[in-house]
């Protein structure tokens, strides 16, 4: 009997799917049920579609014996989170019309749309698709969004390294005509086995993959949670090369230890005309040697500690014709966005509008998803979707920044009465759409928030910006190990508080209490920012100031992240 492991069952359904195809066009039209298949559940991940369940009304449907409250989630892929005003409007038609009155930006700069259901599924990937966005790739095992800089007041090469993002994103994106036949009615293509995926091949990666360029001293896109990062090295104003870091990422398992977050590892540095090759060869790597038996052990960075940083290196310096140089000195100060007007180098215009967790609807108290609307109409700028959840309209005139001005006020976008811990604060979705939520984010972090920032008023704080970061399961997304005070839901209305993280995304934080209740969560910072109040040293950051007083013992990388914190 052989000791090999078997593969994982997603690996039967990528090779089974005719390069993502599968049975989804079947899928589509059995009007029997409002989900699609199991497979194609799975492989629908690839073109940027999850199958959800209202999970506030799956309790009562199953009482009715109803089948759940079947509907999708749509993830655009949007590099560096780019979008034309007329993208803009389409993406907000589309939310109105098939989903649910919303548009929700993501942390990784990319749009998602919840609540559409199956028979309008198709026409809302035509309409994303006539926008001239698509969603291939936006999920899957395979490159996602890539991430860029989003502050373009910021760096004289933003628009280099905005241009290396957007040329990854296109060389590392399946060349499946699937996505074009079952969703746009394309040409049927005879895949007996021949169309060739020429990066990913047949089964695709073991699992997702993400990649982000940054600009010291901004780490906006959080470059130590990718599993590729590309940290731009400016020399005399122009674009010198990449520091290239690998093995980033958040995802980890309650109670199992052999799961973590872990920091990227910096293996050298490339050329701007490399950035392709270099993606490739690590790209390549871990589709040869990720784990294929085990999702839980598949992500680059489980490759990585598997093997070593050194035999990684080596293994991606033999698929380059020149190998990777050593690592330029790089230096980071924070990770956050510039709420309000900024003058970019080139004497342009950009603002960036907080946007709370990334939910854009029309309230009772507040019309933000017709105030973004009638911002497009104007057709100024170009919109940027920030790595924080947030929009910056960027390239305005001086004129047009006037005309923009006018509908700030109008609509009450300004962010002057945001606190510096609101604005420093992001959450993933949560409930009721997230099918692997244990607890609350999106929708209770708001209140979270004015509860602590009157504790921080309390002690006199109230104007220090904290990272603080609330996710409703341990798998990260809104990159939770990496913020000061991060929250990781264990259960309705209980989590995890970590702490302890870098102001600058260089140090990720930890477990200080486990599943408490949201008055245990309060004592327990009223007492830490009484203290950090009293012993504050000059500028200190709440992380720097946990780790300095020994509350939170030093974690360097992810090898110790489970070692008791104090
Ligand atoms: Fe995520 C799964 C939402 C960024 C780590 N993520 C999910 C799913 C699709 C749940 C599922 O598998 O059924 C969530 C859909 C919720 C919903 O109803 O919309 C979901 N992830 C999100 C978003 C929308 C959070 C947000 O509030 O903005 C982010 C979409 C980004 C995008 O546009 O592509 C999002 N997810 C992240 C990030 C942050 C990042 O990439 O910078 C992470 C941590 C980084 C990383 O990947 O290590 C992240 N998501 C995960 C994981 C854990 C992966 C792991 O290695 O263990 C899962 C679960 C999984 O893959 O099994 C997951
Ligand atoms: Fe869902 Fe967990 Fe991601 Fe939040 S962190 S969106 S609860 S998978």
């Amino acid at each position: 009997m052989s000791d090999k492991k078997p593969l994982s069952d997603v690996e039967r359904i990528k090779t089974e799917s005719r390069q993502l195809r599968g049975t989804l066009s079947d899928s589509l039209v059995d009007r029997l049920t409002g989900a699609i298949a199991a497979d194609d559940t799975q492989l629908s991940k690839f073109h940027g579609i999850y199958q959800q369940d209202d999970r506030d009304l799956r309790a009562e449907r199953r009482k009715q014996m109803l089948e759940p409250a079947f509907s999708f989630m749509i993830r655009a892929r949007i590099p560096g989170g780019r979008m034309t005003p007329d993208q803009w409007l389409a993406f907000d038609a589309i939310g109105r019309e098939y989903a649910n009155d919303s548009v929700r930006v993501t942390t990784r700069q990319a749009i998602q749309f919840h609540g559409v259901i199956k028979r309008e599924l198709k026409t809302t990937m035509q309409a994303i698709n006539a926008s001239l966005l698509d969603t291939l790739a936006a999920c899957g095992d395979v490159n996602r969004n890539v991430m860029a800089p989003a502050n373009p007041a910021l760096s004289p090469v933003h628009d280099a390294v905005q241009a290396a993002a957007k040329s990854l994103s296109d060389h590392l994106c399946p060349r499946t005509g699937a996505y074009h036949e079952v969703w746009l009615d394309g040409e049927k293509l005879d895949v007996g086995g021949e169309e060739v995926e020429p990066i990913y091949g047949k089964t695709y990666l073991p699992r997702k993959f993400k990649t982000g360029f940054v600009i010291p001293p901004d780490n906006d896109v959080d470059v130590y949670s990718q599993d590729l990062g590309f940290v731009a090295v400016v020399e005399d104003d122009q674009l010198a090369g990449f520091n290239v870091l690998v093995g980033g990422g958040m995802g980890m398992s309650h109670g199992e230890p052999a799961t973590y977050p872990r920091l990227a590892s910096t293996i050298g540095f490339c050329k701007p005309n490399a950035v392709n090759a270099v993606a490739e060869a690590v790209v390549t790597t871990q589709r040869d040697f990720g784990d294929r038996t085990n999702r839980k052990h598949a992500r680059l960075k489980y490759t990585i500690d598997t093997h070593g940083v050194d035999w990684f290196r080596d293994q991606v310096n033999e698929r380059l014709p020149t190998p990777l140089a050593p690592p330029r000195d790089v230096l980071f100060t924070h990770t956050g966005d510039r709420y309000g007007w900024h003058q970019s180098r080139d004497g342009s215009w950009n603002h960036t509008f907080f946007i709370e967790n990334g939910r854009i609807r029309d309230t009772e108290d507040r019309a933000l998803m017709t105030a973004f609307r009638t911002l497009a109409e104007q057709g100024i700028g170009e919109f940027i979707l920030t790595p924080n959840q947030n929009v910056i309209l960027a390239g305005l005139t001086d004129a047009e920044r006037d005309a923009a001005d006018a509908l700030i006020e109008q609509y009450k976008l300004g962010s002057d009465s945001v606190s510096a811990l609101r604005g420093a604060s992001i959450a993933c979705v949560g409930f009721p759409t997230c099918g692997l939520a244990m607890a609350e984010s999106e929708r209770y972090m708001p209140e979270l928030v004015t509860h602590v920032d009157a504790l921080l008023a309390k002690h006199g704080i109230a104007d220090v910006p904290i990272v603080a970061r609330m996710t409703g399961c341990p798998n990260g997304c809104a990159r939770p190990y990496l913020a000061e005070i991060g929250l990781v839901g264990k259960a309705p209305g209980r989590y995890n508080l970590l702490l302890g993280a870098a102001f600058n995304g260089e140090r990720m934080n930890r477990l200080y209490r486990e599943n408490i209740d949201e008055a245990e969560i309060l004592a327990t910072l009223d007492a830490l920012l009484g203290d950090f109040a009293r012993e504050r040293a000059a500028a200190e950051h709440f992380g720097d100031f946990l780790i300095r007083t020994g509350v939170i013992a030093y974690v360097g990388a992810s090898d110790n992240f489970h070692v008791a914190a104090a």
